[in-house]
């Protein structure tokens, strides 16, 4: 197997670009697709500031990597979740990968400062633990962007991710969703830029960058992703991918294309109504923005452990 570029042994095949790459070519194709993404989509301009939202995992360190070595000033910002051993561990990849660059790594945490954590809120609430979540780690990520003076948040959101989201949106008919799944949402309403560079790239390139450049990051899945329908939507697009390679790629460009903006006006409607959070002065569609009533929630109940997670209920046909 030879590097497609100098013909040199290459560590890795792309089948989808129908290539091979060496370890210099393949870091290289990395960067140039991310650079790419980001100037396709008008994602980030010469000197603006990037807020990277860190988890620990392949993906939020490579992006977070890709964009120093582009050169841009990007600051981390790891949200600690109270997920027991998966939260300490992933925090120390972030830490040590903030160490090794030298760059800095703002930290959040849960319990610390809201007084609860993802456990307590799904317990709560009765709800799958992504759902709270997903939706606190949104407003964390949001307030410090608008907090710190960033530009964008950054997350590693890469193809594999986007692909089946979008997989589960049509599945569904999410119009609303549909509408919002942009690699770029620009600020407004309260709400800063939010960016995916990472769109070109798969969950294995991300992993193998990594690895090839040094970056120790968490392995395991968080133990509350049982029965997250996205880990079966991936596997349905990993066969699909396997059969014609490029068919993930084909899908989520061809809704960017082709669909996404037939869907942009329920979006964006939902959007203009927004009012502010008399707790938190952030966006809200009520007096009280989602994150809050969560905190008041879940902060009101006894700490519940990691190793008794709330599994989703069967879904009603
Ligand atoms: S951390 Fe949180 Fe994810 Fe774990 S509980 Fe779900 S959303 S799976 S990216
Ligand atoms: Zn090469
Ligand atoms: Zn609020």
């Amino acid at each position: 197997m030879k590097c497609k570029v100098c013909r040199g042994s290459a560590v890795i095949d792309i089948r989808r670009h129908n290539a091979n790459f060496c370890t210099d070519h393949f870091l290289k194709f990395c960067a140039d697709q991310t650079a790419k993404t980001i100037k396709q989509f008008d994602m980030l301009s010469e000197g603006e500031r990037a807020l990277v939202a860190v988890s620990g995992g392949k993906d939020s360190l490579a992006i977070w990597d890709i964009l120093l070595d582009l050169g841009y000033e990007a600051d981390g910002l790891y949200v600690g979740l109270g997920i027991g051993d998966y939260s300490d561990t992933s925090a120390e990849f972030a830490r040590a990968y903030a160490e090794s660059r030298g760059v800095k790594l703002i930290e959040i945490n849960l319990r610390g400062e809201y007084g609860f954590d993802v456990p307590t809120a799904a317990a709560a609430t009765r709800r799958v633990p992504c759902s709270a979540c997903g939706m606190s780690k949104r407003h964390l990520f949001d307030k410090a962007a608008l907090d710190g003076g960033y530009d964008a948040v950054v997350t590693g959101h890469n193809l594999d991710d986007e692909a089946a989201v979008l997989y589960g949106n049509v599945m569904h008919w999410q119009t609303d969703y549909l509408g919002r799944q942009r690699p770029v949402l620009p600020a407004r309403n309260g709400f800063p830029r939010k960016v995916k560079p990472l769109v070109r790239l798969g969950e294995r390139e991300m992993a193998a960058y990594c690895v090839l450049k040094g970056i120790d990051y968490i392995v395991e899945e968080c133990p509350m992703a049982v029965g997250n329908k996205h880990i079966g939507y991936k596997e349905s697009l990993n066969e699909l991918e396997l059969a014609s390679p490029g068919a993930k790629r084909d899908f989520y460009f061809g809704f960017l294309r082709n669909a996404v903006d037939r869907f942009a006006t329920d979006a964006d409607a939902e959007k203009a109504t927004l009012g502010t959070c008399a707790t938190c002065g952030g966006p809200a569609s009520s007096d009280i923005c989602a994150f809050c009533r969560l905190a008041e929630k879940a902060s009101a109940i006894d700490p519940v452990p990691v190793a008794m997670p709330r599994r989703k209920k069967k879904a009603k046909n």
